[in-house]
C-alpha cells in the first residue's frame, strides 16, 4: 500500500487482505540524533533525520520553510472511538513530527477477561482487537514510507487479560506499552496477586518483542489531590516496576519510566518539578524516560494547557527525556479534536526545536537548595521502601492505603488508596502450574513441558503463532450494523458525490467551534452566547471554555456545536490564483526591467501593515525581488494614487483597504477601475487590492485585475504581477 500525498488514505484499501497482512518489523525505533546538523541557515546540535513528507511550523516560512526534527521521539495519543478515523489523524500528526502513536483502550477494557475480537466502535477510546491492532499497524507502515520515518505504535498491556495481550502485540508488531503490574492493583482493582504474576508473563512475552515498556507511575500524581507530595512514592513505584522488570528478565533499554512533572503555574513549577525529574533521572541512570505533558491541571482553556506543556517540555530537555509525550491540550473538555492532537504535537516541536542546544550553554546548579532537595526526595523514597520492607510488603503497604496518600512522606493523610490482597477483579484465579504445563507460544516465564529444538520451544507441537504467523487466527467484526464497512459505506457516499461537512472528532460530524466576547457580567454574558450560537444555527450548543475578563466588563466563551452544512465540492468557486512563482524566477524577471509600482492605503484607512508586509523589503517584501515601490502613505484619495501611477509611468496600482463599514473597501475598489478607464490608464495599469475583506472574486467584480485577501505573501502578489506583465508584454 502506498500513499500519495495528493489523496485521502483509502481505509479501504488498508482493510483490503488484512486476514494476511503481517508487519515488516518489530521493536521500537529511536531516533538518531544528528549534531552539528546544517539545515538551511542553521547548524542544529540536538536533530533527527529531516523527514521526506511534513507540514513546518508557521515561521518557518521566514526561514525557508525548513522542519528540522529533534532527537526525542514525540508522541501523540489518539482516542477518537473509531480506528477508521484514528488512521487519518495518525498520518496528520506523522506529517506533523508525531511518530510515537498511542491508542487509549475504550473504557473496561482492563476488566474483560480475554481478547475482545469482533468487537466494534468504542467510547472514549477504541477496543483494541487484532482487527484493529492490524489496520493500524499496515496504515502507519505506508505512513512511515511517506513520511520517510519509522513510528512506533502503542497501547497497553494491562487488564486481567495482560498475558493474552501481550501475545497479540507480539504477533501484530506491536512497538510499545504500558505494562505495570501496580496499575492494576491501584487503578483498575485487579487483584494484585494475579496482577504480578501476569505481569511476569507479560512482560516476558514484551521483552521477547522488543517492545518498550512505559511504566505508570505518573498515574500517581494525575490522581492525587495535591500532585507534588506523592513524588517520593513516584520514584518507589518506579523502582518496583523497574526490579520487577529486570528480574523477569526485560533488558533495560527496553524499560522507559513514565513520567509527569507534577505541578503547573501559577504553582513555582521548575522549582518543584525540575529538583523531581533530578531525582529521577539519577535514581535510574541507564533506563529511557517517558515525560508525558501534564494533563493533571487542563481545564477548558487550551492556550493555558500548551503553556504548561511548554515548561514540561523545558524539563524534558534539561533532565534528557528521550520521549516528549503529548496529549491534546482540549482533553479536558472534549473527545480530542484532531487538530488539537497536531497542535500538541506542534507544541513540543516548536519548544525543542526554539531550545534546541540549550545544554551546551545552560547547566542545572548542582550546589546548595536545588542538590539538597534533590537528595531529600531520594531519601524520602528511600524510607518509604524500606518501611514496605519491614511492614510485610507490596501487599500489606497497598492493603494498609500507602499509595496515593496526599501527605508528603513520610507524613500521612490517611487517603490512600487500600486494595485488598485478596480481593479486586481475577481473586483466587492464581493457581500452581502443573509440572507438565505445556506453554502455548514460545516465548513465556516459567515452567514450560516443552524442550527446546531448533532453537524453538514450540517446535514440538508444531509451531506458535509467534514463530509461524500462519497459526493466527483472524478474527473480522461481528456486529451485523456497527463495523467498519457499515460506517464507511455513508463516509464513501459522501466523498464519492463531492460532499464535505466540517469535522473534528469523526468523519464529518458537522462540530464546529466558535469563539465570542459578551460584554456582560458572567450568568448573563453566557446565556446570551448560548443563544447568539443558536441563532447561528449551531445544534446542541455547549460552553466548551468560559474565560472571565472582568466580572462587569465581560467573558470570553468557545461554544462547540454541530453545524448542519454539506457542501457540495463542484458547486464551489475556487479562487483563480496562479501558482507562486520560484522566487528565482521572479527576480531574474523582474530585475533589470524597472518594474515601477504605485501603492497606498486609500480612503480613510490607516491601517498599513498588510501592505508593508507586500511590499517593504524588511519585512520580506516585493522589493526585494528588484520592483521599484513607490508607497505614497495612509488614507490617500484614489485620485492622487491615479496621478502618481501617471507621472511615474507606473507598471501597476496596488491599493490597501482595512477599513469595511458600509461596504468602502468594494466602493474603492470600484472607483479605481472606473477612474483609471475614465484617463485612459487602464489598458497598461495593473490595478491590484488588497486586505482583510477583501476576495479575488470581489475585486475582479469591482474591476480591478486580482484582490488578495489574508494570509498573502509577497510571493503571491509578484507572482501574478510577473505572470501579468508577461502577459501584456507578450500580446
Ligand atoms: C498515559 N495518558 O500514560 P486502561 N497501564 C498503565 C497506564 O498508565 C494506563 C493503562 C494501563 C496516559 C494514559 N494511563 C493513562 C501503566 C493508562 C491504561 O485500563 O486500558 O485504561 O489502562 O499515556
Amino acid at each position: 500500500m502506498k500513499l500519495n500525498p495528493d489523496n485521502k488514505l483509502d481505509v479501504r484499501e488498508v482493510l483490503k487482505d488484512l486476514d494476511s497482512y503481517r508487519p515488516r518489523r518489530k521493536g521500537w525505533v529511536w531516533r538518531q540524533q544528528i549534531e552539528n546538523h546544517e539545515i538551511g541557515s542553521f547548524v542544529y546540535q540536538d536533530t533527527s533525520e529531516n523527514l521526506n513528507h511534513c507540514v513546518p511550523l508557521p515561521a518557518a516560512r521566514a526561514f525557508g520553510d525548513i522542519d528540522p526534527q529533534c532527537d526525542m521521539v514525540i508522541t501523540t495519543e489518539i482516542a477518537s472511538g473509531r480506528f477508521e478515523d484514528d488512521l487519518r489523524r495518525m498520518r496528520m500528526a506523522a506529517w506533523h513530527g508525531a511518530d510515537h502513536i498511542m491508542v487509549i483502550r475504550t473504557t473496561g477494557q482492563s476488566h474483560i477477561d480475554g481478547l475482545i475480537e469482533g468487537t466494534p466502535e468504542g467510547i472514549g477510546g477504541i477496543p483494541v482487537t487484532r482487527k484493529q491492532i492490524r489496520a493500524t499497524r499496515k496504515a502507519l507502515d505506508a505512513i512511515e514510507d511517506e513520511v520517510g520515518r519509522p513510528i512506533n505504535f502503542h497501547s497497553y498491556v494491562s487488564g486481567v487479560a495482560g498475558p493474552e495481550v501481550a501475545v497479540l502485540f507480539a504477533e501484530e508488531g506491536m512497538n510499545g506499552a504500558h505494562q505495570d503490574p501496580q496499575y492494576n492493583v491501584l487503578y483498575r482493582d485487579i487483584n494484585m496477586h494475579r496482577s504480578f504474576v501476569d505481569a511476569a508473563e507479560a512482560k516476558t512475552l514484551m521483552a521477547d518483542a522488543a517492545i518498550l515498556q512505559l511504566d505508570g507511575a505518573h498515574n500517581a500524581n494525575a490522581t492525587a489531590k495535591e500532585a507534588w507530595k506523592v513524588t517520593p512514592e513516584l520514584l518507589v513505584q518506579h523502582a518496583i516496576n523497574t526490579a520487577y522488570s529486570r528480574a523477569v528478565g526485560m533488558p533495560t533499554e527496553l524499560i522507559a519510566l513514565s513520567t509527569v512533572p507534577p505541578t503547573a503555574p501559577p504553582a513555582p513549577k521548575l522549582r518543584l518539578d525540575l529538583p523531581y525529574a533530578v531525582a529521577l533521572r539519577e535514581l535510574f541512570d541507564g533506563y529511557k524516560f517517558r515525560a508525558q505533558q501534564n494533563t493533571r491541571y487542563i481545564e477548558a482553556d487550551t492556550s493555558e494547557a500548551s503553556i504548561t506543556h511548554v515548561l514540561d517540555t523545558l524539563i524534558s530537555r534539561l533532565t534528557c527525556a528521550d520521549i516528549q509525550s503529548t496529549i491534546t491540550p482540549d482533553e479536558g473538555r472534549n473527545i480530542p479534536w484532531h487538530y488539537n492532537n497536531v497542535a500538541a504535537v506542534n507544541t513540543a516541536r516548536q519548544t525543542l526545536m526554539g531550545i534546541d542546544g540549550i545544554t551546551q550553554v545552560l547547566q542545572l546548579k548542582r550546589e546548595g537548595a536545588f542538590s539538597e532537595q534533590v537528595r531529600e526526595l531520594k531519601e524520602r523514597a528511600v524510607l518509604f521502601l524500606e518501611e514496605i520492607l519491614e511492614d510485610g510488603g507490596y501487599y500489606a503497604a497497598v492493603a494498609s492505603g500507602q499509595f496515593v496518600d496526599q501527605g508528603y512522606y513520610p507524613e500521612r493523610k490517611g487517603d490512600g488508596i487500600a486494595r485488598d490482597p485478596q480481593g479486586g477483579d481475577g481473586a483466587g484465579s492464581v493457581i500452581p502450574r502443573a509440572p507438565d504445563y505445556g506453554a502455548p507460544v514460545c516465548s513465556h516465564f516459567g515452567t514450560n513441558r516443552y524442550d527446546e529444538r531448533d532453537g524453538r520451544l514450540c517446535a514440538d507441537y508444531g509451531g506458535c503463532t509467534l514463530c509461524d504467523p500462519t497459526k493466527i487466527q483472524y478474527i473480522d467484526e461481528l456486529d451485523p450494523e456497527d463495523n467498519v464497512e457499515v460506517r464507511l459505506q455513508q463516509t464513501l457516499a459522501h466523498r464519492q458525490q463531492g460532499l464535505v461537512r466540517p469535522e473534528v472528532e469523526r468523519h464529518g460530524d458537522g462540530i464546529v467551534c466558535v469563539t465570542l466576547f459578551v460584554p456582560e457580567s458572567p450568568r448573563v454574558a453566557e446565556a446570551a452566547a448560548m443563544e447568539m450560537a443558536r441563532r447561528m444555527g449551531l445544534h446542541q450548543p455547549e460552553v466548551i471554555s468560559r474565560r472571565l475578563m472582568h466580572p462587569s466588563e465581560g467573558s470570553v466563551f468557545e461554544i462547540k456545536g454541530r453545524l448542519d452544512a454539506t457542501i457540495r465540492v463542484d458547486e464551489l468557486q475556487l479562487p483563480a490564483y496562479p501558482a507562486p512563482l520560484p522566487e528565482s524566477e521572479i527576480e531574474d524577471w523582474v530585475r533589470g526591467r524597472n518594474i515601477r509600482l504605485v501603492a497606498a492605503t486609500v480612503g480613510e484607512d490607516e491601517h498599513s501593515v498588510g501592505l508593508h508586509e507586500v511590499l517593504d523589503i524588511k519585512h520580506g517584501g516585493i522589493e526585494k525581488y528588484g520592483f521599484r515601490c513607490h508607497v505614497l502613505g495612509t488614507s490617500v484619495p484614489v485620485e492622487r494614487v491615479l496621478d502618481m501611477a501617471q507621472s511615474e509611468h507606473a507598471h501597476a496600482v496596488l491599493i490597501s483597504t482595512i477599513v469595511t463599514h458600509a461596504n468602502v473597501h468594494a466602493r474603492h475598489m470600484q472607483h479605481l477601475h472606473e477612474l483609471a478607464k475614465q484617463r485612459g490608464l487602464r489598458e497598461r495599469l495593473v490595478l491590484i487590492a488588497g486586505g482583510t475583506q477583501v476576495t479575488d472574486e470581489l475585486a475582479r467584480k469591482c474591476g480591478l485585475d486580482a484582490g488578495f485577501g489574508r494570509g498573502t505573501t509577497g510571493q503571491d502578489v509578484a507572482s501574478f504581477l510577473v505572470h501579468k506583465l508577461r502577459e501584456q508584454t507578450t500580446t
